[in-house]
């Protein structure tokens, strides 16, 4: 799978993507991200990607025609299966929304800045509009990396048995179960008894049913979309 990012701020996306699980995932070949200065793509002495807004206000909003040259480049290269814009006002990341961002090829994420973009790249480009919560970031790099990290881990073979994503919180709309490591006693603090077992069935029971108290008293709002009838 193919990410292409355009932003003013590559940096900020550089260190979040090259550890751990994602660069694994780009080591095995199975990730490629691409990083895109806008800035690049602007004309002109200072090279200026944002202007004042048309009806005045405060901020500024992000030209439409570095944004159209920049698209339009990448484009022209490769056909894209998404053109996310992140915004606040977008729809909500959730782990469905990631599972199905996982099946595509080449997806292509316009970071929001400033006040947004002229709603007229929206409306000519844009495929999928996407916000990671309901609360305020000074921009949309930290949103993208989210979107690369969450969809990139469930590309298929990018995490082995021990970090399988089937288990994850919300893949059934459940939160996971707790877990523990060695020691066995922990300063007085035992283990549930059940894990050192070694009863397979037992303990699949038992995380089952912590899962589904988990759930109850943290997010009872999830047990509605499960459809298990807990
Ligand atoms: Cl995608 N962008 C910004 N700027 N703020 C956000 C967001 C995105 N998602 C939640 N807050």
């Amino acid at each position: 799978m193919r990410f292409d990012i355009i932003t003013v701020l590559p940096e900020l996306l550089e260190s979040p993507l090259n550890h751990s699980i994602m660069q694994r995932a780009k080591d095995k070949g199975l990730l490629e991200v691409h990083l895109h200065q806008l800035r690049d793509y602007a004309t002109g002495k200072h090279r200026q990607v944002d202007d004042y807004q048309f009806g005045g206000g405060a901020g500024m909003v992000m030209k439409p025609e570095p944004i159209s040259a920049c698209i339009s480049k990448l484009c022209a290269e490769r056909t894209y299966d998404e053109i996310i814009y992140t915004t606040p006002d977008g729809q909500m990341l959730d782990q469905a929304l990631c599972n199905r961002l996982s099946m595509k090829q080449n997806v292509l994420i316009l970071c929001g800045h400033y006040k947004g973009v002229d709603d007229r790249i929206r409306q000519k480009y844009v495929t999928l509009e996407v916000s990671i919560g309901d609360y305020v970031l000074s921009g949309g790099e930290l949103a993208a990396a989210v979107i690369v990290d969450s969809v990139g881990r469930l590309i298929p073979g990018v995490l082995n048995d021990e970090t399988s994503a089937l288990f994850d919180s919300f893949q059934d709309n459940l939160l996971a179960p707790p877990v523990y490591t060695r020691p066995a006693d922990w300063n007085g603090m035992k283990v549930p008894e059940v894990l050192l077992s070694g009863h397979e069935k037992n303990i699949e029971e038992w995380r089952h049913e912590q899962s589904i108290e988990r759930t109850k008293t943290r997010r009872p709002d999830l047990l509605e979309k499960s459809g298990d009838g807990y």
